[in-house]
């Protein structure tokens, strides 16, 4: 029973992963070629306007973003911040104010705007809103930090000398995604 019955299963099963193997490579060669398509994009610099070589600047990609794109940089620091959407341009101005504890990231978590691109010699000043408990203002790179306050109008600033990307966040509320850039050119 058994005996003659096998050798029909087996071809069943191979003519199914025939199939299926059949399927899978239809599949590949079809993603194969739309992700030609989508990343060919040579244009996708002008969106932060990074160094941005060639390739890498594409979203997708688990690639070398490292390379000078302040864009990809930011786009990981920012990975769990929910109220960053881009760099805001304020090149030209003299002072720009950023507000500590504004709404997002689950409450007054956040920094707003959240991440500006500034020309060297700008002051940022920050000024607390008072809301979502103490605050401070931290660079990664321990280029300033603040006091730790949750005083509404409290304020606090920087010049920024030197051309750079500088990460901030609330010391308190860093895992939250309590985080800013400033970017100076
Ligand atoms: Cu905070």
């Amino acid at each position: 029973m058994f005996d003659s019955d096998s050798p029909t299963r087996r071809s069943v099963v191979l003519s199914t992963s025939a199939l299926a193997l059949g399927g899978l490579t239809a599949l590949a060669g079809c993603s194969g070629g739309g992700g030609g398509d989508g990343g060919g994009g040579e244009d996708t610099a002008t969106d932060s306007g990074g160094g941005g070589e060639d390739t890498a600047t594409d979203s997708g990609g688990g690639g070398d973003a490292g390379d000078g794109g302040a864009g990809a940089e930011l786009q990981e620091w920012f990975s769990n911040v929910d109220n960053y959407e881009s760099v805001v341009d304020e090149t030209g101005s003299d002072q720009v104010t950023v507000s500590v504890g504004a709404q997002g990231n689950g409450g007054a978590f956040a920094f707003d705007p959240t991440a500006i691109r500034v020309s060297a010699g700008t002051t940022v000043l920050w000024e607390w809103t008072g809301q979502g408990a103490q605050h401070n203002v931290a660079d990664e790179g321990g280029a300033f930090e603040s006091d730790l306050t949750a005083e509404e109008g409290f304020t606090f600033e920087h010049t920024f000398e030197e051309a750079g990307t500088y990460r901030y966040a609330c010391t308190p509320h860093r895992s939250l995604g309590m985080k800013g850039a400033v970017v100076v050119e």
